[in-house]
Protein backbone atom coordinates (compact mmCIF):
# COMPACT_ATOMS: atom_id res chain seq x y z
CA UNK A 1 0.00 0.00 0.00
CA UNK A 2 1.13 3.20 -0.62
CA UNK A 3 1.35 6.31 1.78
CA UNK A 4 -1.70 8.01 -0.06
CA UNK A 5 -4.09 4.44 -0.07
CA UNK A 6 -2.82 4.10 3.69
CA UNK A 7 -3.99 7.48 4.50
CA UNK A 8 -7.34 7.25 2.55
CA UNK A 9 -7.89 3.72 4.87
CA UNK A 10 -6.84 5.57 7.52
CA UNK A 11 -9.38 8.49 6.60
CA UNK A 12 -12.28 6.36 6.60
CA UNK A 13 -11.55 4.56 9.94
CA UNK A 14 -11.76 8.17 11.53
CA UNK A 15 -14.76 9.52 9.45
CA UNK A 16 -16.89 6.95 10.79
CA UNK A 17 -16.40 8.38 14.19
CA UNK A 18 -17.24 12.09 12.70
CA UNK A 19 -13.61 12.81 12.83
CA UNK A 20 -12.69 14.71 9.60
CA UNK A 21 -9.05 14.18 9.15
CA UNK A 22 -8.56 16.75 6.41
CA UNK A 23 -9.56 19.01 8.69
CA UNK A 24 -7.40 18.21 11.36
CA UNK A 25 -4.09 18.35 8.78
CA UNK A 26 -5.20 21.91 7.87
CA UNK A 27 -5.54 23.12 11.55
CA UNK A 28 -2.21 21.47 12.32
CA UNK A 29 -0.74 22.74 9.92
CA UNK A 30 -1.33 26.39 11.29
CA UNK A 31 -0.27 25.89 14.48
CA UNK A 32 2.70 27.52 15.59
CA UNK A 33 5.04 26.02 18.03
CA UNK A 34 7.71 28.23 19.20
CA UNK A 35 11.29 26.60 18.91
CA UNK A 36 13.85 27.51 21.52
CA UNK A 37 16.78 28.58 20.32
CA UNK A 38 19.03 27.50 23.66
CA UNK A 39 18.95 23.59 22.23
CA UNK A 40 21.26 24.47 19.61
CA UNK A 41 24.20 24.69 22.37
CA UNK A 42 23.33 24.10 25.47
CA UNK A 43 21.93 27.41 26.66
CA UNK A 44 25.10 29.42 26.18
CA UNK A 45 24.59 32.19 24.25
CA UNK A 46 27.01 34.91 22.63
CA UNK A 47 28.03 37.35 25.17
CA UNK A 48 29.20 35.71 27.38
CA UNK A 49 32.27 33.13 27.99
CA UNK A 50 31.06 31.54 31.53
CA UNK A 51 28.90 28.38 32.09
CA UNK A 52 25.44 28.35 32.38
CA UNK A 53 24.08 29.31 35.82
CA UNK A 54 20.51 30.38 37.43
CA UNK A 55 19.73 26.93 38.90
CA UNK A 56 19.17 24.97 35.64
CA UNK A 57 21.70 22.59 33.75
CA UNK A 58 22.36 20.53 30.10
CA UNK A 59 24.02 17.35 30.83
CA UNK A 60 26.07 15.49 27.89
CA UNK A 61 28.91 15.99 25.75
CA UNK A 62 27.72 15.61 22.22
CA UNK A 63 30.23 16.45 20.06
CA UNK A 64 28.86 19.23 17.28
CA UNK A 65 27.59 22.22 19.18
CA UNK A 66 26.45 25.38 17.59
CA UNK A 67 29.59 28.29 18.74
CA UNK A 68 28.78 30.82 16.54
CA UNK A 69 25.82 32.98 15.31
CA UNK A 70 26.38 31.60 11.96
CA UNK A 71 26.36 28.07 13.13
CA UNK A 72 23.19 28.10 15.28
CA UNK A 73 21.52 29.68 12.65
CA UNK A 74 22.33 27.16 10.10
CA UNK A 75 21.50 24.55 12.74
CA UNK A 76 18.10 25.83 13.12
CA UNK A 77 17.55 25.90 9.47
CA UNK A 78 17.99 22.55 8.99
CA UNK A 79 16.28 20.88 11.81
CA UNK A 80 12.56 23.42 10.39
CA UNK A 81 13.81 21.75 7.19
CA UNK A 82 12.27 18.82 8.43
CA UNK A 83 9.39 20.06 10.83
CA UNK A 84 6.52 20.11 8.84
CA UNK A 85 4.40 23.49 9.35
CA UNK A 86 5.63 26.96 10.06
CA UNK A 87 6.92 28.06 13.19
CA UNK A 88 8.53 30.62 15.35
CA UNK A 89 12.05 30.77 16.92
CA UNK A 90 12.29 31.57 20.77
CA UNK A 91 15.50 33.94 21.27
CA UNK A 92 17.19 34.56 24.77
CA UNK A 93 18.87 38.02 25.14
CA UNK A 94 22.01 36.14 25.51
CA UNK A 95 22.22 35.43 21.81
CA UNK A 96 23.23 38.96 20.88
CA UNK A 97 24.84 39.00 17.55
CA UNK A 98 27.72 41.50 18.19
CA UNK A 99 29.76 43.14 15.56
CA UNK A 100 33.62 42.58 15.52
CA UNK A 101 35.38 43.88 18.75
CA UNK A 102 32.00 44.94 19.93
CA UNK A 103 29.99 43.93 22.88
CA UNK A 104 27.57 45.53 25.60
CA UNK A 105 26.29 44.66 28.78
CA UNK A 106 23.09 42.69 29.12
CA UNK A 107 21.88 46.54 30.65
CA UNK A 108 22.50 48.25 27.57
CA UNK A 109 21.36 45.37 24.83
CA UNK A 110 19.67 47.51 21.93
CA UNK A 111 16.89 46.15 18.77
CA UNK A 112 20.51 46.56 16.17
CA UNK A 113 21.86 43.41 18.63
CA UNK A 114 19.21 41.41 16.64
CA UNK A 115 19.59 42.74 13.65
CA UNK A 116 21.18 39.45 12.03
CA UNK A 117 18.50 37.33 13.57
CA UNK A 118 15.77 39.68 11.65
CA UNK A 119 17.86 39.01 8.30
CA UNK A 120 17.81 35.38 9.21
CA UNK A 121 14.19 35.17 9.80
CA UNK A 122 13.03 37.14 6.62
CA UNK A 123 15.05 34.99 4.93
CA UNK A 124 13.58 31.72 6.79
CA UNK A 125 9.88 32.81 6.74
CA UNK A 126 10.31 33.12 10.64
CA UNK A 127 9.48 35.21 13.46
CA UNK A 128 10.69 35.24 17.12
CA UNK A 129 9.39 35.38 20.69
CA UNK A 130 12.25 36.46 23.10
CA UNK A 131 13.36 36.07 26.43
CA UNK A 132 15.60 38.34 29.00
CA UNK A 133 18.43 36.70 29.87
CA UNK A 134 18.57 36.26 34.14
CA UNK A 135 21.52 34.01 34.51
CA UNK A 136 24.59 33.07 33.52
CA UNK A 137 26.12 36.50 34.40
CA UNK A 138 28.00 38.17 36.91
CA UNK A 139 25.55 40.12 38.34
CA UNK A 140 23.42 36.85 39.20
CA UNK A 141 26.05 35.22 40.63
CA UNK A 142 24.22 34.82 44.18
CA UNK A 143 21.39 33.68 42.25
CA UNK A 144 19.54 36.95 43.05
CA UNK A 145 18.26 39.20 40.09
CA UNK A 146 15.21 41.17 39.96
CA UNK A 147 14.61 40.41 43.63
CA UNK A 148 17.53 41.03 44.88
CA UNK A 149 18.31 43.16 47.83
CA UNK A 150 21.34 45.09 46.51
CA UNK A 151 19.56 48.25 44.48
CA UNK A 152 22.21 47.97 42.11
CA UNK A 153 21.86 44.22 41.06
CA UNK A 154 18.31 45.02 41.12
CA UNK A 155 18.18 47.82 39.04
CA UNK A 156 20.68 46.33 36.39
CA UNK A 157 17.92 43.58 35.65
CA UNK A 158 15.24 45.98 35.83
CA UNK A 159 17.17 47.78 32.63
CA UNK A 160 17.92 44.48 31.28
CA UNK A 161 14.36 43.48 30.85
CA UNK A 162 13.36 46.98 29.24
CA UNK A 163 16.01 46.82 26.69
CA UNK A 164 14.22 42.81 26.01
CA UNK A 165 11.01 44.86 25.65
CA UNK A 166 12.59 47.35 23.25
CA UNK A 167 14.27 44.04 21.41
CA UNK A 168 11.02 42.45 21.32
CA UNK A 169 8.96 45.24 19.72
CA UNK A 170 11.25 46.23 17.08
CA UNK A 171 11.11 41.91 16.24
CA UNK A 172 7.37 42.66 16.35
CA UNK A 173 7.59 45.21 14.18
CA UNK A 174 9.88 43.79 11.87
CA UNK A 175 8.29 40.62 11.39
CA UNK A 176 4.67 41.81 10.79
CA UNK A 177 3.62 40.01 14.50
CA UNK A 178 3.56 40.18 17.95
CA UNK A 179 6.35 38.59 19.82
CA UNK A 180 5.87 37.09 23.14
CA UNK A 181 8.42 38.10 25.80
CA UNK A 182 8.86 35.99 28.35
CA UNK A 183 10.34 36.88 32.00
CA UNK A 184 11.82 33.86 33.96
CA UNK A 185 14.26 34.56 37.02
CA UNK A 186 15.87 32.17 38.44
CA UNK A 187 15.78 33.55 41.80
CA UNK A 188 15.66 31.87 44.89
CA UNK A 189 17.20 30.31 48.17
CA UNK A 190 18.83 26.84 48.73
CA UNK A 191 17.72 26.85 52.55
CA UNK A 192 15.22 27.78 54.75
CA UNK A 193 14.97 31.64 54.31
CA UNK A 194 14.62 33.99 57.16
CA UNK A 195 12.38 36.16 54.55
CA UNK A 196 10.07 34.70 52.28
CA UNK A 197 8.01 38.14 51.62
CA UNK A 198 11.07 40.94 50.78
CA UNK A 199 12.14 39.24 48.03
CA UNK A 200 8.32 38.38 46.40
CA UNK A 201 8.39 42.32 47.30
CA UNK A 202 11.33 43.38 45.44
CA UNK A 203 10.12 40.86 42.66
CA UNK A 204 6.54 42.85 42.69
CA UNK A 205 8.44 46.43 42.52
CA UNK A 206 10.96 45.41 39.81
CA UNK A 207 8.35 44.06 37.07
CA UNK A 208 6.40 47.29 38.25
CA UNK A 209 9.22 49.31 37.57
CA UNK A 210 9.60 47.46 33.86
CA UNK A 211 5.96 47.33 32.81
CA UNK A 212 5.78 51.09 33.45
CA UNK A 213 7.56 51.77 30.46
CA UNK A 214 5.50 52.93 27.26
CA UNK A 215 5.71 49.80 24.98
CA UNK A 216 2.98 48.55 22.08
CA UNK A 217 0.99 46.05 24.24
CA UNK A 218 -0.38 44.96 20.71
CA UNK A 219 2.92 43.82 19.53
CA UNK A 220 4.70 42.32 22.69
CA UNK A 221 2.68 40.14 24.89
CA UNK A 222 4.88 40.12 28.30
CA UNK A 223 4.97 37.15 29.67
CA UNK A 224 5.92 35.66 33.51
CA UNK A 225 6.62 32.26 33.89
CA UNK A 226 6.98 30.14 37.33
CA UNK A 227 9.22 27.67 39.11
CA UNK A 228 8.92 25.64 42.39
CA UNK A 229 12.89 24.93 42.51
CA UNK A 230 15.67 25.15 40.82
CA UNK A 231 19.37 23.44 41.63
CA UNK A 232 21.05 25.67 44.24
CA UNK A 233 17.57 26.86 45.06
CA UNK A 234 15.79 24.08 46.22
CA UNK A 235 14.16 25.81 49.16
CA UNK A 236 12.64 28.43 48.39
CA UNK A 237 11.77 31.22 44.39
CA UNK A 238 10.74 34.18 44.57
CA UNK A 239 8.68 33.46 41.25
CA UNK A 240 6.49 30.78 42.60
CA UNK A 241 3.08 30.07 41.02
CA UNK A 242 1.08 32.07 43.45
CA UNK A 243 3.07 34.65 42.78
CA UNK A 244 3.06 35.10 39.26
CA UNK A 245 -0.38 34.21 38.37
CA UNK A 246 -1.56 36.86 41.02
CA UNK A 247 1.02 39.04 39.06
CA UNK A 248 -0.01 38.42 35.58
CA UNK A 249 -3.88 38.47 36.38
CA UNK A 250 -3.60 42.10 38.43
CA UNK A 251 -1.38 43.51 36.06
CA UNK A 252 -2.89 42.24 32.23
CA UNK A 253 0.27 40.47 31.35
CA UNK A 254 0.16 36.89 30.39
CA UNK A 255 1.03 33.75 32.66
CA UNK A 256 3.49 31.05 31.50
CA UNK A 257 3.38 27.21 32.85
CA UNK A 258 5.99 24.98 32.27
CA UNK A 259 5.42 21.79 32.58
CA UNK A 260 8.86 21.25 34.59
CA UNK A 261 7.75 23.44 37.17
CA UNK A 262 5.32 22.07 39.26
CA UNK A 263 5.31 19.35 42.00
CA UNK A 264 5.59 15.70 40.36
CA UNK A 265 2.20 14.86 40.14
CA UNK A 266 0.92 17.94 39.60
CA UNK A 267 -0.21 18.22 35.70
CA UNK A 268 -0.10 21.29 33.44
CA UNK A 269 -2.90 19.48 31.40
CA UNK A 270 -4.95 20.13 34.94
CA UNK A 271 -4.47 23.66 35.02
CA UNK A 272 -4.88 25.03 30.96
CA UNK A 273 -8.59 24.70 31.24
CA UNK A 274 -9.16 27.08 34.59
CA UNK A 275 -6.48 29.06 33.27
CA UNK A 276 -8.59 29.64 30.51
CA UNK A 277 -11.70 30.05 32.13
CA UNK A 278 -10.07 33.42 33.44
CA UNK A 279 -7.81 34.58 30.89
CA UNK A 280 -7.60 35.60 27.55
CA UNK A 281 -4.22 33.79 26.76
CA UNK A 282 -1.84 31.99 28.28
CA UNK A 283 1.74 30.75 27.33
CA UNK A 284 3.61 27.34 28.07
CA UNK A 285 6.86 25.33 27.80
CA UNK A 286 6.69 22.46 27.07
CA UNK A 287 9.19 20.11 27.97
CA UNK A 288 9.78 16.61 30.10
CA UNK A 289 11.47 16.48 33.63
CA UNK A 290 12.13 13.01 34.97
CA UNK A 291 12.34 13.45 38.54
CA UNK A 292 12.69 17.17 38.33
CA UNK A 293 13.07 19.78 36.35
CA UNK A 294 15.29 17.85 33.71
CA UNK A 295 14.11 19.71 30.64
CA UNK A 296 14.76 16.46 28.70
CA UNK A 297 13.19 16.16 24.83
CA UNK A 298 9.53 16.46 24.77
CA UNK A 299 8.44 12.94 23.78
CA UNK A 300 4.57 11.67 22.26
CA UNK A 301 4.33 10.86 25.82
CA UNK A 302 0.57 10.59 28.04
CA UNK A 303 1.30 14.11 29.16
CA UNK A 304 2.13 15.38 26.29
CA UNK A 305 -1.07 14.63 24.65
CA UNK A 306 -2.97 15.28 27.68
CA UNK A 307 -1.90 19.22 27.14
CA UNK A 308 -2.89 18.78 23.62
CA UNK A 309 -6.33 17.87 23.85
CA UNK A 310 -6.83 20.65 26.46
CA UNK A 311 -5.95 23.24 23.70
CA UNK A 312 -7.54 21.44 20.70
CA UNK A 313 -10.95 20.46 22.89
CA UNK A 314 -11.04 23.56 24.96
CA UNK A 315 -11.49 25.59 21.54
CA UNK A 316 -8.04 27.32 22.41
CA UNK A 317 -5.93 27.02 19.57
CA UNK A 318 -5.42 30.67 19.10
CA UNK A 319 -5.28 31.38 22.58
CA UNK A 320 -2.29 29.29 23.94
CA UNK A 321 1.53 30.44 22.84
CA UNK A 322 2.78 27.58 22.63
CA UNK A 323 6.71 27.10 22.76
CA UNK A 324 9.41 24.27 23.64
CA UNK A 325 11.83 24.02 27.07
CA UNK A 326 14.63 21.37 26.80
CA UNK A 327 17.77 21.38 26.48
CA UNK A 328 19.42 18.09 26.15
CA UNK A 329 23.35 17.67 25.19
CA UNK A 330 23.58 14.13 25.40
CA UNK A 331 22.11 13.64 21.75
CA UNK A 332 22.32 15.10 18.58
CA UNK A 333 21.01 18.31 19.08
CA UNK A 334 19.10 18.93 15.73
CA UNK A 335 17.74 15.66 16.07
CA UNK A 336 16.92 17.16 19.84
CA UNK A 337 14.77 19.85 17.77
CA UNK A 338 12.84 17.81 15.73
CA UNK A 339 11.80 14.79 17.93
CA UNK A 340 10.61 17.38 20.31
CA UNK A 341 9.15 19.89 17.89
CA UNK A 342 6.94 16.91 15.78
CA UNK A 343 6.32 15.24 19.40
CA UNK A 344 4.25 18.23 20.14
CA UNK A 345 2.45 18.31 16.60
CA UNK A 346 2.00 14.62 17.06
CA UNK A 347 0.03 15.16 20.32
CA UNK A 348 -1.93 18.02 18.73
CA UNK A 349 -2.63 16.04 15.74
CA UNK A 350 -3.43 12.86 17.77
CA UNK A 351 -5.88 15.63 20.04
CA UNK A 352 -7.39 16.81 16.30
CA UNK A 353 -8.40 13.17 15.71
CA UNK A 354 -10.67 12.51 18.70
CA UNK A 355 -14.21 12.65 18.41
CA UNK A 356 -13.84 15.47 21.08
CA UNK A 357 -17.61 16.29 20.88
CA UNK A 358 -18.48 12.82 21.39
CA UNK A 359 -16.35 12.08 23.82
CA UNK A 360 -17.64 14.95 25.70
CA UNK A 361 -21.88 13.84 25.50
CA UNK A 362 -20.69 10.44 26.99
CA UNK A 363 -19.01 11.77 29.91
CA UNK A 364 -21.73 14.54 30.62
CA UNK A 365 -24.46 11.79 29.85
CA UNK A 366 -22.67 9.21 32.67
CA UNK A 367 -21.81 6.91 29.95
CA UNK A 368 -18.16 6.01 31.64
CA UNK A 369 -18.34 2.69 30.48
CA UNK A 370 -18.94 3.15 26.62
CA UNK A 371 -16.27 6.39 27.24
CA UNK A 372 -13.44 4.94 28.43
CA UNK A 373 -14.16 1.85 25.57
CA UNK A 374 -14.15 4.55 23.05
CA UNK A 375 -10.75 6.83 24.86
CA UNK A 376 -8.86 3.33 25.17
CA UNK A 377 -10.28 2.34 21.35
CA UNK A 378 -8.72 5.53 20.03
CA UNK A 379 -5.62 4.45 20.77
CA UNK A 380 -4.47 1.90 18.23
CA UNK A 381 -6.45 3.68 15.35
CA UNK A 382 -3.85 4.53 12.13
CA UNK A 383 -2.91 7.65 13.84
CA UNK A 384 0.97 6.90 12.14
CA UNK A 385 -1.09 7.02 8.58
CA UNK A 386 -2.62 10.37 9.52
CA UNK A 387 0.73 11.86 10.61
CA UNK A 388 2.55 10.57 7.45
CA UNK A 389 0.09 12.20 5.15
CA UNK A 390 0.90 15.33 7.09
CA UNK A 391 4.57 15.26 6.60
CA UNK A 392 4.14 14.69 2.88
CA UNK A 393 1.80 16.96 2.38
CA UNK A 394 4.70 19.32 4.06
CA UNK A 395 6.88 18.68 2.33
CA UNK A 396 9.38 17.25 4.76
CA UNK A 397 10.45 13.69 5.02
CA UNK A 398 8.16 10.83 6.21
CA UNK A 399 8.45 8.81 9.20
CA UNK A 400 12.29 8.19 10.05
CA UNK A 401 13.59 9.11 7.38
CA UNK A 402 14.35 12.99 8.32
CA UNK A 403 17.10 10.97 9.95
CA UNK A 404 19.16 10.42 7.51
CA UNK A 405 19.47 14.11 6.43
CA UNK A 406 20.76 14.62 10.46
CA UNK A 407 23.02 11.81 10.14
CA UNK A 408 24.38 13.69 7.07
CA UNK A 409 25.09 16.47 8.37
CA UNK A 410 26.48 15.52 11.51
CA UNK A 411 29.24 13.75 9.54
CA UNK A 412 29.48 17.07 7.10
CA UNK A 413 29.22 19.53 9.52
CA UNK A 414 28.49 18.78 12.89
CA UNK A 415 31.76 16.46 13.36
CA UNK A 416 33.86 19.46 12.07
CA UNK A 417 33.04 21.53 14.65
CA UNK A 418 36.86 21.25 16.84
C1 LIG B 1 14.10 27.60 33.65
C2 LIG B 1 12.97 28.06 32.82
C3 LIG B 1 13.34 28.95 31.66
C4 LIG B 1 14.59 28.50 30.94
C5 LIG B 1 14.84 29.19 29.64
C6 LIG B 1 16.22 28.97 29.15
O1 LIG B 1 13.76 26.64 34.56
O2 LIG B 1 12.23 26.96 32.38
O3 LIG B 1 12.27 29.04 30.80
O4 LIG B 1 14.59 27.13 30.73
O5 LIG B 1 14.52 30.50 29.73
ZN1 LIG C 1 10.71 27.29 30.92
Amino acid sequence: MTGKERYEAAKEQYGKLGVNTDEALETLKNIPISMHCWQGDDVIGFDHDGPLTGGIQTTGNYPGKARTPEELMADIEKALSLIPGKHKVNLHACYAVFGEGERVDRDKLEPQHFAKWVEFGKRNGVAFDFNPTCFSHPMAEDGLTLSSPDEKVRKFWVEHCKACIRISEYLATEQGSPCAMNIWIPDGMKDVPADRLGPRARFKQSLDEILAMPYDKEKVLVCLESKVFGIGMESYTVGSSEFTLSYAAKNGIISLLDNGHYHPTEVVSDKIPSMLLFNDKIALHVTRGVRWDSDHVVLFEDETKEIAKEIVRDDAIGRVLLALDYFDASINRIAAWVIGMRNMQKALLYALLSPNKKLKALQDEGRFTELMMQQEELKTYPFGDVWNQFCERNGVPVGENWFADVKEYEENVLLKRK
